[in-house]
């Protein structure tokens, strides 16, 4: 299988107020648009894709797999900036779903694996997105306002290979100063506040697998 350009997301998730678009404007940020999309997630009954932090969802029909990239630096701990890769072909996500379970499916579409793998939807929500470009520091904004009533920013750099992944850093880490986001601690994102509201013993399992 001809295996794609890795597609590796930096990413930093920030809490914002009222004025932030001014502020954003003001450090050279555009609006790129406006986009409503909802996101299915699914498991295993056991959940065993989720307690290894790999997130299979259904963007708008679109199948994605986010899996984390540098384990020791990614969810399990409690660094603000996270790095997941994300896989969107279809053959490369039954592959890395088949590796992480064990088997191999015999499956080539993603609801034939669903119902294979007798996977289930556990989160489902609407999110309302403006996203922002930064073009001189090459990253990207998004403020999120999810249906369940929770809104979250992140700054996000794409890279492509492990080298490029310290300066994105750097620069994630620079433009979250000037936006005024200073705090060490990771910020909770849509899943982890999904999850405590509505999926309690899911969120309590995932606490202590040191997921989220
Ligand atoms: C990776 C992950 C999850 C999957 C959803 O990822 P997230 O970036 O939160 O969603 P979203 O809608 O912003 O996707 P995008 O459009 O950016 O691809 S759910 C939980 N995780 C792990 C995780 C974590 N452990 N800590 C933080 C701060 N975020 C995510």
């Amino acid at each position: 299988m001809a295996i794609s350009p890795a597609v590796l997301e930096v990413e930093r998730k920030f809490t914002y107020k009222s004025d932030v678009e001014d502020v954003l404007q003001a450090l050279g940020a555009t609006l790129q648009g406006q986009l409503l999309f909802r996101d299915t997630y699914y498991d295993t009954m056991d959940l065993r894709l989720t307690l290894c932090d790999h997130w299979l969802r259904n963007r708008q029909g679109s199948w994605e797999f986010k899996l984390p990239f540098s384990p020791h630096e990614s969810g399990r701990s409690s660094n603000p900036v996270t790095q997941y890769q994300e896989l969107t072909q279809k053959k490369e996500i039954i592959a890395a779903v088949g590796e992480l379970l064990g088997c191999t499916p015999l499956s080539e579409g993603m609801e034939a694996l669903v119902a294979e793998l007798g996977l289930q939807a556990f989160a489902s929500y609407v999110t309302d997105r403006r996203s922002y470009v930064v073009p001189r520091e090459g990253l990207h904004v998004d403020l999120d306002e999810a249906d369940f009533g929770f809104a979250v920013g992140e700054v996000e750099k794409v890279v492509a290979t492990a080298e490029e992944v310290p300066e994105a850093l750097e620069r994630i880490n620079h433009f979250c100063v000037q936006l005024g986001v200073t705090g060490v601690k990771k910020v909770p994102g849509k899943m982890t506040t999904y999850l405590r509201q509505y999926r309690p013993e899911h969120y309590q399992k995932l606490k202590e697998a040191h997921v989220l």
